[in-house]
């Protein structure tokens, strides 16, 4: 592919382009939105959606619109929304994504099967046998993946299940069914999707470390059984003050290896308010390092941003003190990030 010829491009000039701002010219070429920019990269540019924001807030919406052509539900497609009940299934929230990316020529992320956080209390509460749990899993998967076959293209199977240094993480699943929970979660989800590609999701796997090295020994094992695993997410929720990871792309480049496909599912950037101007280009280096090394990759297919807005972003609720992370400001202006984005996708055509 051209663009991917080009990308070496993109190492030498990114960083001068991010800190001078100068988009670079492409004759001819519709680039005013990030979504244009990426056009024919084979990278998709995605943002996580607010449902109440898309409800209720136009100028969020029509954002949405413009300038991605990936969404992801930021939180209506996790458990304790889609299955408040056990048997009860309520995807009202999440058909409506699913219709605005119709309507929109979007594709979407399916953000995810089984995790350790946002289930419901039914789920957690109850004293289920490990046969019963099994059959719940079972079912909540196929059920789920089932309603939106043909609609959702990728799945985050299983998110974060390793600890930073690299064991499994204790989950209900992990000490009810041990380690096959996971190789299972792939085959139901497969099952109920054949064409659906399914993933590994986790953060601070970005660069080479114990986390991704586990991800990679798991990666390398499921292929070699024949479990039905096709990519690995790396969420990308990176911060200004502890720097950037410099193996993202040697780790990237070793699940190519494995014919693994890559994706960047939940980009972020905060930083330690208040915002000065040094700390916003670090931040559009932080954006841009990551989309680099996904240009670079042969089959890294998508670089979602965890919410483009920081109107509704959930870092300032969770760290305090912090917060900024998104390529807009709070009033929809684009960052240096933004911009950073766009050119980093340019310099590779
Ligand atoms: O952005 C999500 C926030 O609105 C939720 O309150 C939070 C609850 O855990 O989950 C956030 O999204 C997370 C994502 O689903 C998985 N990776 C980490 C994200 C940020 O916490």
């Amino acid at each position: 592919m051209a663009t991917r010829r080009n990308v070496l491009a993109v190492v030498a000039l990114a960083l001068a382009t991010v800190v001078s701002g100068a988009a670079p010219a492409v004759a001819g070429a519709d680039t005013d939105t990030l979504r244009a920019a990426a056009r024919g990269s084979g990278v998709r540019i995605g943002t996580a959606v607010d449902m109440s924001a898309l409800a209720s807030d136009a100028d969020y919406r029509a954002i949405v619109a413009s300038q991605f052509d990936s969404v992801t539900a930021e939180n209506v497609m996790k458990w304790e929304a889609i299955e408040p009940e056990r048997g009860r299934y309520d995807w009202a929230a999440a058909d409506r994504l699913v219709d605005f990316a119709r309507a929109n020529g979007q594709v979407v992320r399916g953000h995810t099967l089984v995790w350790h956080n946002q289930n419901p209390a039914w789920l957690t509460e109850d004293a289920f046998t490990p046969a019963e749990l099994r059959q719940i899993l079972r079912d909540h998967i196929k059920t789920q993946v089932r309603h939106f076959k043909g609609r959702v293209y990728q799945w985050d199977v299983v998110n974060e299940v390793f600890n930073d240094d690299g064991t499994l993480r204790d989950t209900i699943w992990l000490r009810a069914l041990g380690p096959g929970y996971i190789a299972d979660a792939f085959r139901w989800a497969h099952e109920a999707d054949p064409k659906a590609k399914l993933y590994l999701n986790d953060y601070n796997n970005e660069g080479v470390n114990a986390k991704s090295d586990a991800y990679y020994a798991l990666a390398k094992q499921l292929r070699s059984q024949g479990v039905p695993i096709h990519g690995y997410g790396m969420q990308g929720h990176l911060g200004v003050q502890y720097g950037f990871p410099g193996t993202v792309f040697d780790n990237v480049r070793r699940f190519d290896a494995l014919g693994v496909q890559t994706a960047f599912t939940e980009v972020d950037v905060r930083m330690i308010l208040p915002v000065d101007p040094t700390k916003e280009q670090a931040q559009a280096y932080g954006f841009s390092t990551l989309l680099q090394a996904c240009l670079l990759a042969r089959h890294c297919v998508s670089y979602t941003v965890w919410g483009f807005t920081d109107r509704y972003s959930w870092v300032p609720g969770v760290f305090e003190g912090q917060g900024s992370a998104t390529p807009y400001t709070e009033s929809l202006q684009p960052k240096p990030a933004y911009q950073a984005i766009r050119n980093t996708f340019l310099l590779a055509r």
